[in-house]
């Protein structure tokens, strides 16, 4: 009878383990597979197509949207959704002010700052001097 119990409480426990580690092994495919999934980006600004051509300065849609209003210590994310090279970097064409420079992002390339200090941060595009927008710190 003893050995019935024993017998009993180590199946039990066996079984015990496999469901845990099975569970765990779910888990653990949950992750991988979202690890193969293309990088989705928190995208606060993008730069839309055709902004490499002149125009989009006349509404503002050069970087969309041009003007963000975030808190100090907060983070902007940026990315270039054109087919062109495209650039954030402080200041205007004719004054850089050299604070800021992603250079120039590839197609689909992000470039995420964080401002510390409250502040009107304007930039432009180096390839595209009609493409500027503004990140006011409050
Ligand atoms: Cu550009």
């Amino acid at each position: 009878m003893k050995k019935l119990i024993i017998i009993a409480s180590v199946t039990i426990s066996v079984i015990i383990f496999a469901v845990i580690f099975s569970l765990q092994d779910t888990k653990t495919n949950q992750i991988d597979e979202s690890k193969n999934q293309i990088e989705v980006y928190d995208v606060d600004i993008f730069m839309p197509t055709k902004s490499s051509r002149p125009g989009c300065e006349e509404s503002n849609l050069c970087y969309i949207p041009s003007l963000v209003e975030i808190n100090a210590g907060e983070s902007v994310t940026w990315q270039n959704q054109d087919v062109a090279f495209h650039s954030v970097t402080s200041g205007t064409y004719e004054n850089p002010d050299g604070l800021f420079d992603s250079g120039h992002l590839d197609p689909y390339q992000s470039f995420t700052l964080t401002f510390d200090n409250t502040g009107e941060y304007d930039y432009f595009c180096t390839l595209h001097p009609w493409m500027n927008g503004k990140v006011h710190v409050k």
